[in-house]
């Protein structure tokens, strides 16, 4: 199962914090496709398209697991992300500008 063993990996990823996350908290990652509008105080926004299983297409902002994935971002950037998903939380774990063809 790909997904259980994805869920398992970053547990471990995250395991540095205070208190250990027990194996029942429901950790999942969706891959969302959009549109950088901002980028400001460690957060971005982003103009989305729908993410099926997770929510509707929306301008909206995301936090970043590490502050250096907003460097080379800019307003305007087609982008490709995963969110990752703790209960009610959830934070950008990767972001990417997508590919343009000429
Ligand atoms: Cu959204």
């Amino acid at each position: 199962m790909k997904r259980f063993a994805a869920s398992l990996l970053l547990s471990g990823l995250a395991g540095c914090g205070s208190a250990p996350e027990p194996e029942t908290s429901r950790e999942t990652v969706h891959v969302g496709a959009g549109t950088v509008v901002d980028v400001v105080e460690g957060r971005v926004l982003i103009d989305h398209d729908a993410i099926p299983g997770f929510m509707d297409a929306m301008t909206m902002s995301f936090g970043v697991e590490d502050p250096a994935l907003l460097q080379g971002l800019e307003v305007g950037m087609e982008v490709s992300f995963r969110v990752k998903v703790l209960d009610a939380a959830f934070v950008i774990e990767s972001i990417e500008p997508n590919e343009r063809s000429p």
